[in-house]
């Protein structure tokens, strides 16, 4: 009820739904369709708030984040407060809905981030739990949860993936030195981030000019997290992707699509296909793959995060078509100067309609990254 919380409560409600947001961010890019949901069940007996249960999505989007915390709860879920990071469900799937499995506990408040637009949940799990007469109390950090949920918000509402738009740049504001490939613009520390955005995402998303040029792995090499390497995708209209680069070589073990279209070349298909290399059937417009198009089929296949990580070109071509939902940048701290590719953005020459949600340092290097909403 708003207006009814005090200040203590309030202090003490954004302090756990922090915690569940940090909790459900394990999964992630692991949940599918899913979102990666947080749930913390915690009581107070009377010498402060204690965490008694928890529970995040599992792993490919089942079960639910509420029946596992609940679990965890035991008898103790009775009386308690829920934080969850989205409305709880509402609908009957494979499981009874998480509004009825937060009644049946005896959970007496529940506190909500973000809102789910599912149509089947939308406004219906809050109002399970007020039938019950459990206080609810919406939108606690919404704008926090909104941003760690803007896969899954991106895919149920515009019915694409987000898109995450990754450039690290020089000093002057470029992206790379002509006609020498890959160069080296941030720090170690910085890449390792870059490394946790790959791991968090479906896909990574390049255009064919980087592929020839910088012959990328694009795979997330940080210990312990190298399973977490997403599928690999090319902007490849005329099929130029060479069998011998190191994506197709390793299309085995991390999957590699390439979109591709009519006028592609059949015979390096054939080749590429018999490396395990898979293909995504676009249309092209104005001599380039049409990105609406392949991101709507991306989403039918269960994608809600892509990270496009280069170059300029296929970087303007989704900004130009409007398609990017977050924008991180990465600094280096020297110049490249004349002969260098300069990026279509930079940290002054942000998109209208962006707004600034993180910045950090990563040794040498700055970080910044805007998203605008949904
Ligand atoms: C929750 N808790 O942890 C998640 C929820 O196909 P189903 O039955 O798994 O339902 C998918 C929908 O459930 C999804 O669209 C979203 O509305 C919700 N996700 N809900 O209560 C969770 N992951
Ligand atoms: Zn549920």
């Amino acid at each position: 009820m708003p207006g009814t919380t005090t200040p203590e409560q309030d202090r003490i409600d954004r302090r756990f739904m922090a915690a569940a947001i940090r909790y459900a961010r394990r999964h992630l890019g692991l949940t599918s369709t899913n979102p990666s949901v947080g749930t913390l069940i915690v009581r107070d007996d009377g010498n402060g708030p204690v965490i008694v249960g928890r529970g995040v999505t599992a792993i490919g989007g089942r079960p639910h984040a509420e029946p596992q915390a609940l679990a965890e709860a035991g008898e103790l879920a009775r009386g308690a407060t829920a934080y969850v990071t989205l409305e709880p469900c509402a609908h009957h799937g494979r499981t009874p809905p998480c509004a009825n499995a937060l009644v049946s506990a005896g959970i007496t408040r529940v506190v909500g981030a973000a809102s789910d637009p599912d149509p089947r949940v939308s406004g219906n799990g809050y109002a399970i739990l007020r039938t019950a007469g459990i206080e609810v109390r919406e939108r606690v950090l919404a704008a926090e949860a909104a941003d760690q949920l803007a896969g899954y918000l991106n895919r149920s509402v515009n019915k694409r993936p987000e898109v995450i738009l990754k450039l690290a740049l020089s000093a002057d504001g470029m992206i790379g030195r002509r006609g020498e490939g890959q160069i080296e613009i941030t720090g170690e520390v910085a890449r390792r981030q870059v490394h946790v955005m790959r791991a968090e995402c479906d896909a990574i998303l390049i255009g064919i000019g980087t592929a020839i040029a910088d012959d990328p792995e694009l795979t997330v090499r940080l210990p312990g997290l190298r399973t977490r390497s997403p599928a690999r995708i090319v902007l490849d209209r005329l099929t130029r992707l060479p069998a011998a680069s190191k994506l197709a070589r390793s299309a085995l073990d991390v999957p590699v699509l390439v979109a591709t279209c009519e006028e592609g070349d059949p015979a390096n298909r054939a080749e590429l296909e018999r490396a395990g290399v898979k293909f995504l059937a676009t249309e092209s417009y104005d001599g380039r793959v049409a990105l609406p198009e392949l991101l709507e089929d991306l989403a039918n296949q269960g994608m809600s995060r892509i990270i496009v990580e280069g170059g300029a070109d296929t970087a303007r071509a989704f900004l130009e078509d409007g398609l990017v939902d977050r924008i991180a940048l990465f600094y280096g701290p020297e110049a490249i100067g004349s002969d260098g590719i300069a990026a279509p953005i930079g940290r002054d020459h942000i998109p209208a309609g962006f707004r600034l949600v993180h910045e950090a340092r990563y040794a040498e290097d700055g970080f910044a990254e805007w998203i605008r909403d949904i």
